[in-house]
């Protein structure tokens, strides 16, 4: 059997924070592979298809607007069950109120803006991590 894979992005606050390392330093601890990372400057087109499901959300402009602030960090990591793994990793998405333990509760805070920037994303489903691993790591 092949092991899951999933697209975990250190998003441009977490690049800019320098907690890239830290965020790497989680998944290997965990037992995950990092099976494949790149530093990528995305363009809008590139953005758009990643979050094709929340555009016309109030939050979808600001969103696209905070991921092109900076640089990302694409990560493609393998492991059993590494979908659900690094979303449990992560944390919820608000990070005033995720888990202590977790990324997102222990390095995350609510700047009081119109979006989370919540430090990483990770697919949520098997389908979602085919299409944004397409998509990245082109
Ligand atoms: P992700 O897709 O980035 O792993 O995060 P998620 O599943 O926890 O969150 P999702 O609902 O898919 O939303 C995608 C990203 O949009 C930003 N967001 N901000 N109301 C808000 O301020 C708000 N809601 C969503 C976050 O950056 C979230 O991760
Ligand atoms: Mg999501």
């Amino acid at each position: 059997m092949s092991a899951e894979e999933t697209l975990i992005l250190v998003k441009p606050d977490g690049v800019a924070r320098n907690l890239t390392g830290e965020i790497l330093r989680r998944i290997e601890a965990k037992g995950y592979q990092i099976a494949d990372l790149r530093m990528v400057t995305p363009s809008r087109e590139l953005l758009a298809e990643h979050y094709a499901e929340h555009e016309g959300k109030p939050f979808y402009e600001p969103l696209l607007e905070f991921m092109l602030s900076g640089r990302i960090v694409a990560v493609r990591a393998s492991g059993n069950r590494v979908i659900e793994g690094f979303r449990s990793l992560a944390g919820t998405t608000d990070p005033t109120t995720a888990a202590p333990g977790t990324i997102r509760g222990d390095l995350g805070r609510d700047w009081g803006l119109a979006v989370q920037q919540n430090l990483v994303h990770g697919s949520d489903s098997t389908e979602s991590a085919e299409r944004e691993l397409a998509l990245w790591f082109a």
